[in-house]
């Protein structure tokens, strides 16, 4: 004892911080402390008068795939009302979609531990969506924060058009948390784009410096051409296909709401910058299973939690409403692929660049401005095309220059019928045999294409819209071929 006490006294300089012995006991403060959270957030109201103008308004929220830094301020005031509005989710895939602040994925939100979020949204469902009849009859819609501590029956009720619900919430743990409309059928209202995430900083800060951030939402799309026929400005119109939806058969697998949007437009980065992506997967119903071609995860925080650390990591998988914030080196210079490695997801869509040739978004890039997409009148051809425009835009373009995969525009003038159906049925076999092929293989940097496990028939819907596609007036597939 008198020896113990002896050494203690000793070694107590040292030990000052790490306590003497195991009856003391450091006493560092538990930053999961419930006691100290706040917990007593007010009753929500519900009022019927509309927001008007701007349909997200704060300055915490970030519009797109740039994250702002964060806004000091401890309260923030966000309005985000609910829309309905026609969104371009692949190139020609104008869908009728329900949006919390216009946009889909919602625009992001970003607070810190202790911040109170100040929430206010207008039901407007009832306005009309420009250049078109109402799509979406106007309905109830709600409003769930993943990152709240509330009643769901008082804070997430659901609002009729015209009316405004507004309730207040303190942060009280970091991460990335999903928000989602909650009003039920939930599937249909999250499948139609009402979404977005709500990034809590540590208290602190997170642990680490970096050159970019970038938020990074997964999610499916389950669209099928309007039953009614209506157009966009002569594009069809596409619509929930709830069978798809209830069988977890997406159509479009996607990264920010846009199938390939940023292939069209990476993400910038340097050689040698370290790069943290927010990343959340909303589904509906899939995991992702996320990663980076051409560098490995420095770290990853799950839940977007630095206190949830792993290190040197190649994926991380997220099951539906998880999300990560990852940390990574660009060691060169180079595209780096952003992929959902489950690669049936990848090839629906999800899938992007961080390039250290990005260039700033291009104005011929802007879908808004595109023409109409012209479509095929053969019923064969059409299939071709919507078959085409979900399953193998991720690789390839027409007439917008190489992908992963070559071109296809004059693909039908450079391959005879025969030798394409035998590429589509078995490509792997065809890579094995045939010279064509197997050059073809090596401008492709020795990525080859994967079994698509086509049938007979849908082999021969592409190899019709490619006809067509080649039939097309010289110059005018940049526009109509894939919508761009
Ligand atoms: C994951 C990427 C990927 C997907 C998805 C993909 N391809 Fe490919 N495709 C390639 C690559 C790469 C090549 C070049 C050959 C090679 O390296 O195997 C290629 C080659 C081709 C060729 C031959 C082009 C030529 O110039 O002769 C055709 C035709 C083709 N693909 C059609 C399709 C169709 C149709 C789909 C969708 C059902 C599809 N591809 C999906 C990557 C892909
Ligand atoms: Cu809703």
């Amino acid at each position: 004892m008198n020896r113990k006490l002896a050494t203690c006294a000793l070694l107590l300089p040292m030990l000052l911080l790490a306590g003497c012995d195991s009856g003391s006991k450091t006493s560092k403060a538990d930053p999961y402390d419930t006691s100290k959270m706040d917990l007593n957030p007010p009753p929500a109201k519900i009022s019927t008068e509309r927001h008007t103008g701007p349909f997200a308004v704060g300055n915490a929220l970030s519009m797109t795939a740039e994250l702002k830094p964060l806004d000091p301020s401890p309260v923030k005031e966000i309005h985000l009302d609910t829309t309905h509005k026609i969104i371009e989710i692949a190139p020609g895939v104008k869908f009728s979609a329900w949006t919390f602040g216009d946009q889909v994925p919602a625009p992001t939100i970003r607070a810190r531990v202790g911040d109170k979020i100040r929430f206010s949204m207008t039901n407007r469902s009832d306005e009309p969506v420009p250049g078109i009849q109402l799509t979406a009859a106007p309905m109830m819609h709600s409003m769930d924060f993943h990152a709240a501590m509330v009643s769901p029956q008082d804070k997430y009720r659901s609002v009729a058009p015209g009316q405004t619900i507004t309730f207040e919430f303190t942060l009280n743990y970091p991460g990335m948390f999903m928000f989602h409309c909650g009003t039920p059928m939930i599937l249909e209202h999250i499948a139609s784009g009402m979404y977005g995430a709500l990034i809590v900083e540590p208290r602190e800060g997170y642990p680490t410096k970096v050159d970019r951030e970038y938020v990074v939402i997964q999610s499916e799309f389950y669209a099928k051409p309007d039953p009614a026929n209506r157009k966009i400005d002569g594009a069809p119109l596409y619509v929930l296909d709830t069978d798809r939806l209830k069988n977890a058969q997406p159509t479009h697998t996607v990264f920010n709401g846009e199938h390939n949007g940023m292939v069209r437009k990476p993400l910038p980065a340097k050689a040698h910058e370290r790069v943290r992506l927010f990343v959340l997967n909303v589904g509906p119903s899939k995991t992702s299973s996320f990663h980076v071609v051409g560098t490995i995860f420095d770290r990853v925080w799950l839940e977007g939690n630095p206190d949830n650390q792993m290190r040197g990591m190649q994926t991380v998988l997220l099951g539906s409403s998880n999300s990560a914030i990852v940390e990574f080196v660009i060691p060169e210079d180079g595209s780096y692929i952003m992929v959902d490695h489950h690669f049936a997801n990848a090839s629906q869509g999800a899938i992007g660049l961080v390039s250290t040739t990005a260039k700033p978004a291009e104005k011929d890039l802007e879908h808004h401005n595109m023409p109409a997409t012209a479509t095929p009148s053969d019923p064969e051809a059409v299939k071709g095309k919507l078959a085409f425009e979900s399953k193998c835009l991720a690789c390839h373009s027409v007439g917008q220059g190489r992908k992963l995969g070559p071109d296809l525009a004059g693909v039908s003038k450079r391959r005879t019928d025969q030798w394409l159906t035998r590429w589509l049925k078995a490509p792997e076999e065809m890579l094995k045999t045939d010279a064509d092929a197997k050059a073809m293989l090596k401008e492709a940097n020795n990525v080859p294409m994967p079994n698509q496990n086509l049938s007979e028939s849908e082999i021969k819907e592409y190899i019709k819209y490619f006809h067509w596609i080649d039939a097309q007036p010289a110059g005018s597939m940049t526009a109509a071929g894939s919508g761009h």
